[in-house]
């Protein structure tokens, strides 16, 4: 920018200048990062936006396209930007809300903006950061345009022609220097808009994928109730339908669905202003402590608790609970590692006093849900505290040393970070793994019982598994709450199993129980699947392993002489001899290790649940496809 170029524009729009140079100077601090997140990030501005317009009660529907040149179009039938002349610079106001930086919150009311506090971050940062921009505003019966590229107005809003739709058009580009990667992913996408048209009931929100020509339309006219419903949707419900209620208190408008089922986990999804907040907050403390207090009151109002009993706690009756929390407020505080905790103490006691009297009200008109959830809760008490001396009775082994199980055939090294433990399905695969190996730093823990689903099974029943207690004894570091990961001793946990559906299902069952009861070991990137090869090709003297079957076709396909070529299948691991499993899946310089990551708490409660609910079908399709996605990994 040139000297002259400042002074042809005022002393007013030079602020304007430096702010999207800024944001392209440095896109991280407005977006987060410039991976697949932070492109990813751009549709959601974008789109809460229309959301925004949606909750003030203009708008209906939301239309999001991914164009296949990776450009991504979103259109709502809204109200339209305002196009009048704005006092910050007398240009019309859509131009100010995309090239000024938080034009959004600094120009416009400020009760407007209610959505994003995450994103949040204005319009005019996925305008700095898009080769170029269009923008359609059909208001009134007019619809003008006008183009921006890498933020900059290359024409003025036009004249203005009859309209024939009204609301906001958006189509840009994300600038290719900026992002690592355009590439949008219909899955994540469809994830967030999911939620999105959940929290929002009567909103539609509908996805074309213009490169697949996969279309999703979006819509929930029951919001939270449907919502919990759908989380709950493979598992049984002790209630006849879901707890919901909805309201203001202290400015903080709160709503909330419950329900409890017959499983032991916790299903919790919390939300300040639709952004999840994965890492709680005030306003899930609010929810706990005014639950518990309810339940209590009422069961021993209703003498199912009797005097001489202890009060349930807040533990005691997260089992089997399904819960969906929302709250939005004026001016949200996010805290914590990844900015998804909300921190407004004020949010705590309006969430509190509202979610205990409305707990209080639904108890009298149904009465019928209190006594299941006392006597889910009482038995929670019970098993916890079995859990409590079966994990004691763990950490003891593990304390008193040297007793590693006999089945582990260790490494030696004792640097985690260079120790590799596998977990390898069967006796006969972990036999070759054991003398295929380098035993420098790698161990072999074979497994052979069956495995528990930890997902429907109870803690203290889960301890009492041969099978998990090896898990646990070997790695080192303990379970739950008495997990240290600084006790862990491999940095590299794999799970080989056979590349078939007895064998997709094993290493489920492991991730679940790692994902349940040692989730960092996943959120620290310790946790990988092997890669067996699919088939062995020999033609001549050269010999290849294939791990897809792409592959395969490509190495038949380019042979000197394809009807000389021998495949063979591998059904299992255990048809591979040692040196084989060493060349093809355990040798650094060649195998192929799928890490695991988890960086979506919403996807990665849906993947178990799919896998483990208590359908069996959806669970077997899912596998099958799960399998086969394994096979198709990229090379
Ligand atoms: C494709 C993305 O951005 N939709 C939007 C509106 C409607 C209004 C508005 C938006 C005024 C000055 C803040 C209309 N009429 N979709 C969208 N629809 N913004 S963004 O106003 C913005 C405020 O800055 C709108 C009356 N009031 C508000």
């Amino acid at each position: 920018m040139t000297t002259e170029e400042i002074n042809d524009y005022g002393a007013g729009s030079i602020k304007v200048l430096e702010g999207l140079e800024a944001v392209r100077k440095r896109p991280g601090m407005y977006i987060g990062d410039t991976s697949e997140r932070g492109l990813h990030h751009l549709v959601y501005e974008v789109v809460d936006n229309s959301v925004d317009e949606a909750m003030a009660g203009f708008c209906n529907k939301i239309k999001i396209t991914i164009h296949r040149n990776e450009s991504i179009t979103v259109q709502d039938n809204g109200r339209g930007i305002p196009t009048d002349p704005h006092p910050y610079n007398g240009r019309p106001t859509s131009e100010v809300v995309l090239t000024v930086l938080h034009a959004g919150g600094k120009f416009g009311d400020g009760a407007y903006k209610v959505s994003g506090g995450l994103h949040g971050v204005g319009v005019s940062v996925v305008n700095a950061l898009s080769e170029w921009l269009e923008i359609s505003i059909a208001r009134d019966g007019i619809e003008r345009n006008q183009r921006f590229e890498f933020g900059k107005p290359v024409t003025d809003l036009s004249e203005g022609v009859p309209a024939k739709w009204q609301g906001t058009k958006i189509t840009y580009k994300p600038d290719a220097n900026i992002f690592e990667n355009v590439h949008h992913s219909l899955e994540i996408l469809k994830g967030r808009f999911k939620e999105l048209a959940f929290l929002n009931p009567g909103l539609n929100i509908s996805v074309h994928d213009e490169r697949t020509n996969e279309e999703r339309n979006y819509y929930f006219e029951g919001g939270i109730e449907a919502f919990v419903k759908y989380i709950d949707r493979d598992r049984n419900a002790l209630f006849s339908k879901p707890v919901v209620f909805s309201g203001t208190r202290d400015g903080v408008a709160i709503d909330v669905g419950f329900e409890y089922n017959d499983g032991y986990q916790e299903h919790m999804y919390t939300y300040a202003n639709l952004i999840h907040t994965a890492e709680g907050g005030t306003h899930l403390i609010g929810f706990r402590t005014a639950l518990t207090r309810a339940v209590n009151e009422a069961a021993r109002s209703n003498k199912i608790l009797r005097d001489k009993e202890d009060n349930l706690t807040g533990d005691d009756l997260k089992e089997g609970l399904t819960c969906v929390l929302s709250v939005k407020l004026s001016e949200p505080q996010f805290e914590g590692q990844t900015k998804t905790r909300l921190g407004n103490s004020e949010v705590r006691g309006a969430v509190d006093s509202f979610v205990y009297e409305s707990v209080i009200a639904a108890f009298d008109t149904m009465p019928d849900i209190v006594k299941p959830i006392v006597e889910k809760a009482v038995r929670a008490r019970h098993a916890r505290e079995a859990a409590k001396k079966a994990r004691e009775l763990v950490r003891k082994g593990a304390m008193s040393g040297m007793n590693l199980p006999g089945k582990l055939a260790d490494c030696s090294s004792r640097t985690p970070e260079r120790a590799e433990l596998y977990i390898v399905e069967g006796d006969s695969a972990g036999g070759s793994a054991k003398q295929g190996r380098d035993r420098t730093f790698q161990a072999i823990l074979p497994l052979r019982g069956k495995i528990l689903n930890v997902e429907k099974a109870r803690m203290d029943k889960m301890l009492a598994n041969r099978e998990i207690q090896t898990i646990i004894t070997a790695l080192g570091c303990g379970i739950g709450n008495d997990f240290d990961a600084g006790k862990l001793r491999y940095h590299k946990i794999i799970i080989m199993t056979d590349a078939d559906v007895d064998g997709a299902h094993i290493s489920t069952l492991l991730l679940t129980f790692f994902y349940r009861h040692m989730p960092e070991l996943l959120s620290q990137g310790y946790l990988y699947l092997a890669q067996p090869p699919l088939y062995r090709v020999q033609s001549g003297k050269t010999v290849n392993y294939c791990y897809t079957d792409k592959e395969l076709r490509s190495i038949v396909d380019n042979a000197a002489d394809p009807s000389k070529v021998s495949v063979q299948r591998y059904k299992g691991l255990g048809e591979m001899n040692p040196e084989q499993l060493w060349e093809t899946t355990m040798s650094p310089a060649n195998r192929i290790l799928k890490k695991i990551e988890l960086d979506d708490n919403f996807l990665a409660d849906e993947y178990f649940d799919i896998l483990l609910g208590e359908k069996v079908e959806p669970r077997r399709e899912f596998i099958i496809a799960n399998a086969h996605e394994a096979k198709n990994i990229d090379v």
